[in-house]
């Protein structure tokens, strides 16, 4: 039961006058202020009655609330569920239940949503959802706040369906986060004018481990509201960024951006993670000097596990490069070249689901696909999980399924990935219909909005006579164009 001095006092003590948390309309905000206004609010959170160990919903958009709201809760030592702001009530009713949520806040624009899943859900009495601005503020005196950080404690859950159908919700410690940040920085280096720009969402774990980096090692974090790849580029040339965090299609829309332009030297990192990278792209980043670093992780490992180093970027390009230091990525495969999944282990990984049997305390299986070269360098080539990742947001198959099924008319249905040029996947669905039945399209699309967040709803529909599928009536989700082509 290790504990560490509480890692904001550690900075207002280190670093009272230094920014922490800057925008890019000159807002700016010191670690002495973001621990003076977390605390706050840790109080009056207090006073409206959470408590250490309460499950606390966040629903919020990237703003300057999200990282106070963080640290407040772990100034009480309560849990933050992190929900994607992109999904649809009804979505958001799930983890509502399943996380045993006693407490939900939303933020700005997303009051409305947030209580109609609350309804939805029927577990959170009403005055147990509040607009974060709406939190009263409490009268007279002060309260006492954690002094110190437990690592084996749980800070943060976040939403996943990792390798089987049923979304879970991973448990992060403040352990994991510590780790993953002190691997991080034993890899790309630290120092004290470090400004690493945050435009990924805060609730998926690539966002959020960026406020535990800034917190951790002290330095500033460039906070961007929603994507915007001029206003982003503006910000790494003009504005001193060192690090950046991205997805492939925000690299692709920085690129374009660019145009004949470059990043000045003092950009010393793009960390390019969260699903596979055309190689085109790294060749075409490479032509531009941009020192992009492909990273290998996941939600379970609290962000990177695997970074491919500078010093190798260029002649192992496509690589996401070797295990941080305190962790192991093996491939299980007979020896070098050879494909298999992917297992990873070390003090980053999450020991496990909210309620469900915990991880093996060996490796966690990732249901990915690699290989390790003769050096040993990573490379991600496939996945045995069924997941579509589109834009760098996860799409499962099974559940889009369930959805479709529920259509009237159709018997039964199958998902898969078809590439895009744009989101790199997207979901396209296959219908069987009964008998005599005829299925339009754009009927299915509306059907399937109040009931999937918009990046989930399949871009094509199919209509098969019958679902490929094996022995064992397994539904064979890769054989779904093949059957399609079959029967026509
Ligand atoms: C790419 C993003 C920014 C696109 O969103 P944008 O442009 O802001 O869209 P909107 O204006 O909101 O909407 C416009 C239309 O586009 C649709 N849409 C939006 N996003 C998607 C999508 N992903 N797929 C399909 N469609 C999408 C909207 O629905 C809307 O439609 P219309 O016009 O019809 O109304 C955005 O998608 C985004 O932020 N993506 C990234 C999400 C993310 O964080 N992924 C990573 C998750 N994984 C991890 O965190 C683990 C890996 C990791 O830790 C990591 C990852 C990256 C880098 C580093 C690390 C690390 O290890 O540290
Ligand atoms: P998530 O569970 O949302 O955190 O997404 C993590 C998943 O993204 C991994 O399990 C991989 O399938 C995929 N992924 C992450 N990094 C890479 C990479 N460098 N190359 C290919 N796929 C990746
Ligand atoms: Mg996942
Ligand atoms: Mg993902």
């Amino acid at each position: 039961n290790e504990t560490i001095p509480h890692w904001l006092e550690k900075q207002n003590e280190l670093n009272p006058e230094h920014v922490a948390i800057e925008q890019p309309d000159g807002f700016s905000m010191s670690f002495s202020k973001l621990r003076n206004e977390s605390r706050n609010l840790a109080e009056n959170l207090i006073t409206l009655g959470v408590k250490e160990g309460d499950h606390v919903a966040l629903l919020m958009h990237n703003q300057i609330e999200f990282p106070v709201f963080i640290h407040s809760l772990s100034y009480i030592g309560a849990t933050a569920v992190l929900l994607n702001t992109r999904l649809t009530a009804a979505e958001i009713a799930f983890p509502l239940s399943d996380a045993d949520v006693s407490w939900f806040f939303a933020g700005e624009g997303l009051l409305e949503k947030a209580e109609q899943a609350r309804q939805a859900s029927q577990v959170i009495p009403e005055g147990r959802l509040l607009k974060v601005d709406d939190i009263p503020i409490r009268k007279a005196e002060t309260l006492d706040l954690k002094k110190e950080i437990h690592l084996d404690q749980v800070f943060t859950m976040m939403y996943t369906s990792g390798t089987t159908g049923n979304p879970k919700a991973v448990m992060h410690t403040y352990g994991n986060h510590w780790f993953s940040a002190v691997a991080s920085a034993l890899n790309l280096g630290v120092q004290p004018e470090d400004k690493w720009l945050l435009c990924l969402p805060m609730f998926h774990v690539g966002g959020f481990s960026v406020l535990m980096k800034s917190v951790i090692y002290g330095i500033t974090v460039s906070l961007i509201e929603r994507f915007d790849a001029p206003v982003i580029n503006r910000e790494i040339r003009n504005n001193r960024i060192t690090h950046i965090s991205v997805v492939t299609l925000m690299l692709q829309r920085l690129l374009e951006d660019l145009k004949d332009d470059f990043y000045p030297n003092t950009f010393r990192c793009m960390l390019l993670g969260g699903g596979p990278v055309p190689e085109t792209l790294l060749r075409k980043a490479e032509l531009k000097s941009v020192p992009v670093f492909q990273t290998y992780g996941m939600t379970e490992t609290s962000s990177q596990i695997a970074t491919l180093n500078p010093s190798a970027a260029m002649k192992k390009l496509g690589s996401a490069g070797k295990a941080l230091t305190p962790a192991e990525v093996i491939v299980e495969a007979d020896g070098p070249n050879e494909v298999g999944e992917i297992l990873v282990k070390g003090p980053m990984v999450s020991k496990g689901y909210y309620n469900h049997t915990p991880l093996n305390k060996e490796y966690l299986r990732t249901g990915d696909l690699g290989y390790k070269d003769d050096e040993g360098f990573l490379y991600v080539v496939d996945r045995v999980k069924d997941v579509i990742i589109s834009g760098g947001e996860n799409i499962y198959p099974a559940e889009l399924e369930s959805v479709l099924s529920d259509f009237p008319g159709v018997k039964e249905a199958g998902v898969t990935g078809i590439s895009d040029e744009t989101w790199g996947e997207v979901p396209a669905a296959f219908l069987v219909p009964e008998e005599g039945v005829t299925i339009h399209s754009e009927d299915v699309a509306e059907f399937c909005e109040e009931r999937l967040a918009k990046y989930k709803i399949p871009k094509a529909f199919f209509i098969l006579a019958q679902l490929p599928r094996n022995a064992s009536n397994k539904l064979l989700r890769r054989e779904l164009f093949s059957a399609l082509e079959k029967e026509n």
